[in-house]
């Protein structure tokens, strides 16, 4: 026995009950180890909690947008659909909540304003924004990667008449549409989801588009009980392919590459992709998609012509057709029926790329000529600011009174996406540079190499664990070799939030791992089996003035 260690009001302060801060959470109460949960939102769920928007749905199929490391979990619980809608997920959370006991160590609406790492105790104190505060030799950060939301900065919006919302500030009573004219800005995942189903309900949908994306068809569909019996024979299966599969899913390699076959079969395998529905198209299709141009182009050009036959109006159909940049350089998101909804009498796309939103009036937006378009309701589908905005938002001191925004001045550093330097026993669940990929794998590959660090600073009766610059410098230099091999490279030139370019004055720097999760985990194991390669473990967690036993 070592001696008694540091007082604190808890051993871990975790922010956020989303995905990632409920399986920390489980995992901390696996170890003994004491935590008290912050969460701002009212309930739980984190973006399934917050983004209520219609539409609002995982672009993952529901048996692998799941935690995988309890079998009797997977098997208790029931999905519907094969991309399970928003209150699905989030009832599959307060599921979680409630089976682990969680709820007692959460506190709901407790938004964290800072926190501050004291020297001399090697202590967090976490300050809510009510004015509490409240200790730990912990600190985790699972605010999530697409968190902070991001509205542009628009001349004008206190003026306007009617109702704006951004979509992950969706009412939880939701906005009556019917009868109104809505303008949409923003044609990311989230608008691409929500337009079709706001367009079933309002007079009139005006989308202003900036950057047209690949959209590729979900093909959703209710589960049957059949289906729902063979997805949990399969569970063995299934935890394994997703940390194997490169982007976590339930997919496997297409073992060709477009070179393999002719013109005619590029088409026809395409067709199969676009049929069958989710990212199979992508991974399963053709390998070399991420690897050529050429390969890109054949698959982007496929996806160009099917906007063109669905789309009637030409004119429409090439405004929406992307060009100039490859498939999947953004985020691809999922479709449902996206495209048909241009057909509609009541939907019309502005190209706002060359002529962009000026400013908001008292009756609508106004574009940079002088062009008008009265709304009634404006909604902002314009995204994150991603994988750092969680945690840069927050005050957050470390050594020497160093802050997380001047620490990340020139983008975040961080060593495995964890931890960086100068904030001892501060640890991200998915921070900055974690892989992108489906989150459930992601989010349970980090807890675990979470819970391993943490075992072994228990027990090395250490008082803090810390990121070496070295190792920061050295995991950049890797993330760049990674997303430099694919020709996913070129996102910065339009706006990814992949590297920081969609937030007007961020820093541009790659914010996730493009090696897929296998290659991730690897990369933790191998920090571990390297004697916790990249961290220093230092000081005692003893108490000062304690006997030792
Ligand atoms: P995204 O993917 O960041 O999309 C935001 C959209 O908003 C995108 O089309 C932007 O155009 C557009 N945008 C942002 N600012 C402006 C201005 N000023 N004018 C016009 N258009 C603008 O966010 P989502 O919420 O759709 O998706 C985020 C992720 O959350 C999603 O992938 C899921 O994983 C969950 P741009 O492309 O920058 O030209």
């Amino acid at each position: 026995m070592t001696s008694e260690t540091i007082a604190t009001d808890q051993d871990a302060i975790i922010v956020g009950a989303g995905l990632g801060g409920l399986r920390t959470m489980i995992e901390l109460r696996k170890l003994g180890i004491s935590f008290r949960c912050f969460e701002a939102g009212d309930g739980i769920g984190g973006t399934w909690f917050w983004n209520r928007y219609p539409g609002a749905r995982t672009d993952s199929e529901s048996w692998t947008y799941c935690y995988q490391f309890d079998r009797e979990l997977f098997e208790e619980w029931d999905w519907h659909d094969r991309f399970p809608g928003q209150v699905e997920v989030e009832n599959y959370l307060n599921f979680v909540a409630d089976r682990f006991d969680l709820r007692k160590d959460i506190q709901l609406g407790a938004t964290v304003k800072g926190a501050t790492f004291d020297e001399d105790s090697s202590t967090w104190t976490v300050t809510l924004e009510d004015g509490t505060t409240s200790t730990s030799r912990y600190f985790i950060v699972a605010g999530g990667p697409l968190a902070a939301r991001y509205t542009p900065d628009l001349k004008g919006i206190d003026d306007f008449g009617g109702t704006w919302v951004h979509t992950s500030r969706w009412p939880e009573g939701g906005i009556d549409v019917r009868g109104k004219r809505v303008g949409i800005v923003g044609t990311g995942a989230t608008g691409v989801q929500l337009i079709p189903e706001l367009a079933k309900e309002a007079a009139n949908v005006t989308v202003f588009q900036r950057t047209p994306n690949y959209v590729i068809p979900a093909r959703n569909h209710p589960l049957s009980d059949t289906d729902r019996r063979s997805l949990k024979a399969d569970a063995d299966r299934i935890s394994n392919v997703v940390r194997e599969h490169w982007f976590g899913m339930d997919l496997g390699m297409a073992g060709r590459l477009t070179t393999d076959v002719t013109p005619e079969e590029q088409q026809k395998i395409l067709e199969w992709g676009w049929e069958i529905g989710g990212f199979h198209f992508i991974f399963e299709t053709f390998d070399d998609i991420f690897l050529t141009h050429e390969a890109n182009e054949v698959v982007a050009e496929f996806v160009r012509n099917k906007i063109r036959q669905i789309v009637k109006d030409p004119e429409t159909a090439e405004k929406l057709a992307p060009k100039g940049y490859p498939i999947a350089s953004k985020r691809v998101p999922l479709g449902h029926y996206y495209y048909e909804a241009y057909n509609r009498p009541n939907v019309d796309l502005v190209d706002v790329s060359e002529n962009a939103l000026a400013e908001a009036t008292s009756s609508g937006i106004t574009l940079a000529d002088g062009t008008h378009y009265d709304v009634d309701i404006l909604v902002f589908a314009t995204g994150f600011d991603a994988s750092t905005g969680s945690i840069t938002r927050m005050d957050i001191r470390g050594r020497d009174g160093l802050t997380i925004q001047e620490s990340w001045a020139e983008g975040a550093q961080t060593h495995l996406g964890v931890a960086t330097k100068g904030f001892p026993n501060l640890f991200m669940v998915f921070g900055p540079q974690t892989p992108f990929a489906n989150f459930p794998p992601v989010a349970e590959n980090i807890v675990e190499f979470l819970s391993q660090a943490l075992t072994h600073l228990e027990e090395s009766g250490a008082a803090t664990m810390e990121a070496t610059q070295e190792a920061m410098d050295e995991w950049a230099e890797h993330l760049d070799v990674l997303l430099n091999a694919l020709v996913l490279s070129e996102g910065e030139r339009v706006r990814s939030w992949f590297v920081g370019a969609n937030i007007p004055g961020k820093p541009h720097k790659v914010l996730f791992h493009f090696g897929g999760v296998a290659a991730y985990c690897a990369s933790t194991q191998a920090v571990i089996d390297e004697g916790w390669k990249g961290f220093v473990f230092e000081g005692s967690s003893a108490k000062k003035d304690a006997v030792p036993a």
